[in-house]
């Protein structure tokens, strides 16, 4: 059974995890518009992510007798200036999760929770590695700078990086 404060403190990751959700949606929308088709599969693949992330929180609320709470959300931003800033967009709003993240596990050691403590470190990992990721990418479009072709190269990347967490490697394991 989840006290009030788990409850209350899980609830607020649900609202987080679909506002991710919305955020990498429109980016996806954002890119796909520019011609951007690698860049638009991978924002899409994050957005179905995030989505997921929240279910998984919501069945565990549900199943451990409390309520998941489906809220109302924060409009996303629709549009960037360069697809370098919609980048860094992403990987500061991971930093921003990932501290979430921690102050929830932080909650569940307060609360002597371990149920729930147990539960979150699947997040735990998986923040480190959207972290990794979304470093990568930056560092990646910090080399091609205004370079025509390195974007070209780029979109494709990205494209193959969706291909293949999609074909074998979920990314973060089971889902
Ligand atoms: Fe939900 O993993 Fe990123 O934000």
């Amino acid at each position: 059974m989840l006290s009030q404060i788990i409850e209350k403190a899980l609830n607020k990751q649900v609202r987080i995890e679909a506002e991710s959700s919305q955020i990498y949606l429109a980016m996806a929308c954002w890119a796909e518009a520019k011609g951007l088709e690698g860049v638009a599969q991978f924002m899409y693949k994050q957005s179905d992510e995030e989505r997921m992330h929240m279910l998984r929180l919501v069945k565990f609320i549900n199943e451990r007798g409390g309520l998941a709470n489906i809220s109302e959300l924060k409009a996303p931003n629709v549009s960037f200036n360069t697809f370098r800033e919609m980048f860094q967009e992403l990987h500061d709003h991971e930093i921003f999760v990932s501290a979430s993240i921690n102050d929830l596990v932080d909650v569940t050691l307060q609360e002597k929770d371990y149920a729930t403590h147990n539960f979150l470190q699947w997040y735990v990992t998986e923040q480190i590695e959207e972290e990794a990721q979304a470093r990568a990418i930056l560092d990646k479009i910090n080399l091609i700078g205004d370079d025509k072709g390195g974007l070209y190269l780029f979109d494709r990347d990205i494209q193959q990086l969706t291909i293949y967490n999609v074909a074998g490697t979920p990314k973060g394991g089971a889902q």
